[in-house]
This record gives C-alpha cells, sequence and structure tokens, in this order.
C-alpha cells in the first residue's frame, strides 16, 4: 500500500517545475503501478504547448479554466472543472490556462519522475 499527501511532495525530486506549471508526481514508475499521477497546478494566463510522443495522458480538470487546441485534429474544446481530456491519439497540442487550472493527470508508460518538456513539448522516454 502507498498512501502520500501532496505536502510531502513539495520541494522534493517529485515536484518538477516549468515556465508554466509545477507538476507533483504521487506515483512514478518506482512505485510499480503500471502508470505515474500527479496533481498539476498550470499558472494563469499561460499557454503550454505540448506533445507526449512517447507517453498517453489523461488529464482531470478539478479547478480552473482553459482552452485545449487540439493542433493534430484542428479541434478546440473549453476545459473547466470536472471535465476530462486524454491524449488517446498523442495529439500535438496546446492549453492556454485563463485562470489557474488545477488537473490530476496519469500518465502511460509512467514517467520516472525528473521528465520536463523539451523543445518541442515531448517527455523523453526515460528507464
Ligand atoms: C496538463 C499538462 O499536461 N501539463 C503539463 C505537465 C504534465 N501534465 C505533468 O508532468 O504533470
Amino acid at each position: 500500500m502507498i498512501v502520500r499527501s501532496l505536502h510531502e511532495l513539495t520541494d522534493t525530486d517529485r515536484e518538477t517545475r516549468s515556465e508554466t506549471w509545477v507538476s507533483r508526481r504521487f506515483l512514478l514508475k518506482e512505485d510499480g503501478m503500471g502508470f505515474s499521477l500527479h496533481d498539476t497546478i498550470i499558472h494563469a494566463g499561460t499557454t503550454t504547448e505540448m506533445h507526449y510522443q512517447n507517453h498517453l495522458e489523461a488529464v482531470y480538470c478539478i479547478e480552473g479554466k482553459g482552452t485545449l487546441k487540439d493542433l493534430t485534429n484542428n479541434q478546440e474544446f473549453a476545459i473547466e472543472a470536472g471535465t476530462m481530456y486524454a491524449l488517446s491519439g498523442n495529439e500535438h497540442h496546446i492549453l492556454i490556462a485563463e485562470d489557474q487550472m488545477r488537473m490530476v493527470c496519469v500518465f502511460n508508460p509512467p514517467l520516472t519522475g525528473p521528465e520536463t518538456h523539451d523543445e518541442n513539448g515531448v517527455y523523453p522516454l526515460l528507464e
């Protein structure tokens, strides 16, 4: 059994920051669950371009609102608390946060810990 509280992740190597978000990683590959689970804050007024070519990600918004642009399929979605999106086709996308957004994110395969976006918004596959 694994039990963790968000405050235990603060200022540890399970907290990863970029210019537009901070990701607190409850579960990582080393935890052996087959997925990773993150509590991610997207800062208000920011735009983040992402393209997870090596991972599938599901994102459940629990606070805030913004716009998701699917650049692969030329579609746009309003995202608010209570909305989930799943990048089932590794879609290239942009998230525009109107307010601060809080997201519960699941990655398959799991992240190993320190991943942050490269210049193309991609997470590398780390062993
Ligand atoms: C919503 C989103 O994908 N934000 C980028 C951070 C990522 N979800 C993470 O590593 O938690």
